[in-house]
């Protein structure tokens, strides 16, 4: 009886361990820009371009992030700084940047409507390429998500959804061209008809604030840079599986795997 239990546990951990393989790599790892898990404590890059970031004013890397460890931002001045590069550079008209988020609804306002906002991901200091939450200065429209950049037609827009509930959501802003699309948790929150291409040249790449405003409030996870739109499939995969796994950033050896498995069970 206990021999019969534990081959069907043999046997379910054996399609639970290979049948997820088919869904590793399915997003070319070589249009990821910058990828920033945190599992290392820092907010190295993973990519392999060496945009590594620096973290700003006291914010930290911390347990409880969605996947690993997490950006941790005190929303009062915290941010991490990943600075320009020839790779980050972009005069095309194609683009993603996605991010988890568990975002805390700030108290009151301190200065004009933006300034309280929690910046995601942004090459600033002129509002390029931004995914954004809106903070309290917004009013009713607090915690909504607005993504654009400056040189687009129209510039900027915020969907309907918020998402300053203290809960990890995973947000994606692509532009192809033809169009901007938010996706939040998976979901297309925003679809908008836009025209022009990106002009950010030397521009720094800062995550969770920026140097003058708009410092987040809580933990950001699973942050990356594409210079591709990538597709709803592609946005639910990273959502459901985690970057690393998405990317092949971090195989797992089956073998390995199954090997750790069987000496479990045994020990039982
Ligand atoms: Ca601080
Ligand atoms: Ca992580």
């Amino acid at each position: 009886m206990i021999k019969n239990w534990k081959m069907l546990l043999v046997l379910t951990v054996l399609g639970a361990v290979l049948i997820p393989l088919h869904s590793y790599a399915v997003v070319d790892s070589a249009t990821a820009i910058g990828v920033w898990l945190f599992d290392d404590g820092d907010v190295s890059d993973s990519s392999g371009n060496g945009n590594d970031g620096e973290l700003i004013n006291g914010a930290e890397v911390t347990d409880g992030g969605k996947w690993g460890m997490a950006l941790s931002l005190d929303g009062d001045d915290d941010y991490a700084n990943v600075g320009s590069s020839d790779t980050l550079d972009s005069t095309a008209e194609e683009f993603t940047g996605v991010a988890w988020v568990k975002l805390e609804r700030k108290g009151d306002p301190h200065g004009a409507c933006c300034a309280d906002d929690h910046m995601v991901i942004a090459f600033t200091t002129q509002w390029n390429n931004i995914l954004n939450v809106f903070g309290p200065g917004r009013g009713g429209n607090q915690g909504k998500v607005e993504v654009g950049s400056r040189e687009l037609n129209p510039r900027w827009l915020f969907g309907p959804t918020a998402v300053n509930d203290d809960q990890w959501h995973h947000l994606a802003f692509t532009y192809d061209g033809a169009k901007k699309v938010l996706y939040i948790d998976g979901e297309v929150d925003i679809d908008q008809d836009t025209t022009g291409a990106f002009g950010v040249v030397g521009v720094d790449v800062h995550l969770g604030g920026t140097p003058t405003e708009r410092q987040a409030q809580g933990l950001m996870d699973e942050m990356a840079i594409f210079n591709v739109p990538l597709e709803q499939a592609d946005i639910q995969n990273i959502m459901n599986d985690g970057l690393g796994s998405v990317l092949g950033l971090t195989p797992v050896s089956p073998l390995d795997r199954l090997t750790t498995t069987w000496a479990n069970i045994k020990s039982q």
